[in-house]
């Protein structure tokens, strides 16, 4: 290992050295960890420079939280922890939201910052960005570390590793002081005090009698349905999900980021009949899907309940890794605790060839729905209003991404995340990457930047005007590393909708409210990149299909009617009402 430390040597005594910078670097590489998203500063700009003269990757990103988004989402792509880098206190404030929603959303990260001097920190002494990191990002995250002494570095990356993708995925932070860095110690002690992490996520076998109460309850079922969560896209488990729902013809629902498991196209999506589908099924299994605001709790008028907390009469089989999930909503008749790849193996075990199919009115109910829906949805996207809509855009976006299945397509905002959603069919898994389980604006450039980084397909991010705003200028991150990313933002002028009025006629606009036919290509222009400035479809579509083809970084202005989108979406009866009316 010495070799590739760039040891000191020591004339005296000839001994080789290595520091806390090159552990650091060596116990990632050791963990096949090769590229670092991050943002250079004191105390971390050296490893930044070092990791690259090592042959890491280093992205370096205009704001923490796009790199912490990044690495977030690397670590949902790989199945092994994407690592952000940030200097101290507001560096690592500004990685925090990234670390959050990563274990909230179950993707392995690790967030690396650099700290302050411990004696002073802990003294409050008034230190140079002066922060108790550890302290702040425990809450925030599945486990926390801290480093002092470079002999323990080995052990602090592989602690790291562990938490971030053993049993249920998410955040790590990992806390390196200024002071560890440049702790010098023998080379050759250095490199046996490091961690090839054997076996990182070992594999949860589920008992086998959870499974016979599964597959008996599935038997019993006249109306099943399977709900597949990023969970499931997370396990690649494709083939065994696959041949699950194939063997027992179960009609499936994708969550968002489940999206492309089976192509959306698959006969047994049950997609355009959820709202049929949900309140109508006996028997739900949930694969890595957790039974959160997303599903409606499980319970409520959705479900088929009276009311909106009352159980609509379903039974319930989860497969999730972690046990403390099952009941945290509603009753599961059957858990299957396990790594998803795990349990759905011996559910199929279990399932044989003789299964038999669910009754054929429950399937051709469901597909009466859905071919109606979709029909209807092809009608609505056949038309080519002006100014042009969601749809109408959309309608370019969907068969764009069809032709080039292999993209990657990140999505954000209210109705441009709902409507793409809804209307761009996915065909291949772990391609849909979102705002995920918080609806959290701020992904976009950072997930792009990320897609494009670990599978070198080209990507396509379709924002929303407002969400674009919060990592706007990653744009010159994508010009820089010449990524092949084409944003589209659907640009109706505001939060929404763009039609709001200030209702007491003052000089400021509504709070929703942007300046109007903005010029966001401009922005892609200015760093070298493709700027595009699109009316129609076929605009649209053109400047799409010439991203795709140049692979250069492209920014389209898609210009949307104003007037098209609703409250908050799909989700406007998440906004409190007023009981007042002035
Ligand atoms: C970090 C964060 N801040 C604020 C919000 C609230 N929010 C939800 S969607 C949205 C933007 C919606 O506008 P846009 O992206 O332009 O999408 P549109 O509905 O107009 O298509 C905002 C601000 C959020 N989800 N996350
Ligand atoms: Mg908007």
């Amino acid at each position: 290992m010495s070799a590739v430390l760039s040891p000191v040597t020591t004339p005296a005594a000839e001994v080789r050295l290595t520091d806390g910078f090159h552990l650091v670097l060596d116990a990632l590489k050791l963990n096949g960890i090769h590229t670092i998203y991050g943002l250079p500063g004191i105390p971390i700009t050296d490893l930044t420079r070092m990791a690259q003269a090592e042959g890491l990757r280093v992205i370096s990103f205009r704001h923490e939280q796009n790199a912490g988004n990044a690495a977030a989402i690397a670590g949902f792509m790989n199945g092994k922890p994407g690592v952000c880098l940030t200097v101290s206190a507001p560096g690592f404030l500004n990685g925090l939201t990234a670390l959050a929603n990563a274990t909230t959303n179950c993707f392995p990260m690790i967030l690396i910052s650099g700290s302050s001097e411990r004696e002073i920190v802990d003294l409050q002494q008034g230190d140079y960005e002066e922060m108790d990191q550890l302290a702040i990002a425990k809450p925030l995250c599945k486990a926390a570390f801290r480093v002092l002494h470079a002999d323990d570095i080995g052990v602090g990356i592989a602690r790291a590793i562990r938490a971030a993708v053993s049993g249920r995925p998410g955040g790590v932070y990992l806390d390196l002081p200024a002071k560890l860095f440049a702790q010098t110690m023998d080379a050759a002690a250095g490199a046996a005090s490091l961690i090839q992490v054997v076996d990182p996520a070992p594999r949860q076998i589920p008992a086998p009698d959870a499974i016979q109460r599964a597959l008996d309850l599935l038997k019993s079922a006249k109306k099943p349905l399977i709900l597949l969560g990023k969970g499931a896209a997370y396990a690649r488990a494709d083939d065994d999900i696959r041949a699950l729902v194939e063997r027992t013809g179960i009609p499936y629902l994708p969550m968002s980021m489940a999206k492309g498991i089976l192509p959306d196209t698959h006969e047994q999506s049950a997609a355009a009949a959820r709202s049929y589908v949900l309140p109508e099924a006996d028997v739900v299994l949930l694969i890595g899907a957790r039974l959160n605001w997303l599903l409606s709790h499980g319970k409520g008028k959705t479900w088929g309940g009276k009311d909106h907390k009352s159980w609509g009469g379903q039974k319930f089989i989860q497969i999730d890794i972690s046990p403390t999930e099952m009941d945290s909503n509603v009753r599961i008749d059957a858990p299957v605790v396990g790594d998803i790849g795990s349990c759905v193996a011996a559910l199929l075990a279990g399932i044989g060839s003789q299964w038999p199919k669910p009754p054929s009115e429950w399937t051709s109910a469901v597909s009466e729905r859905r071919t109606k829906n979709i029909a209807k949805m092809a009608e609505t996207l056949a038309k080519d209003p002006k100014p042009m809509n969601f749809h109408s855009a959309l309608n370019v976006v969907r068969d764009i991404v069809k032709a080039n299945p292999d993209a990657m397509l990140v999505n954000e905002g209210a109705n441009a995340l709902d409507f793409t959603r809804s209307i761009v069919d996915m065909y291949k898994p772990r391609k849909r990457l979102d705002v995920g389980t918080w609806g959290v604006m701020g992904i976009g450039m950072g997930f792009a930047v990320a897609a494009a980084v670990e599978s070198g397909q080209p990507v396509i991010a379709i924002e929303g005007d407002s969400a674009f705003g919060f990592s706007g200028m990653e744009v010159e991150t994508i010009c820089r590393y010449n990524l092949p990313v084409c944003v589209v933002i659907f640009n109706n002028n505001g939060v929404y909708r763009g039609t709001d009025v200030n209702p007491k006629g003052g000089p400021d606009v509504a709070p929703t409210v942007f300046v109007k036919d903005a010029r966001y290509e401009k922005l892609m222009e200015a760093f070298g990149g493709v700027g595009v400035y699109a009316t129609t479809p076929a605009e649209l579509r053109s400047g799409m299909e010439e991203a795709i083809r140049s692979r250069r970084p492209t920014l389209i202005n898609a210009v949307i009617d104003e007037t098209a989108g609703t409250e908050s979406g799909r989700i406007t009866s998440l906004n409190p009402a007023a009981a007042l009316k002035k």
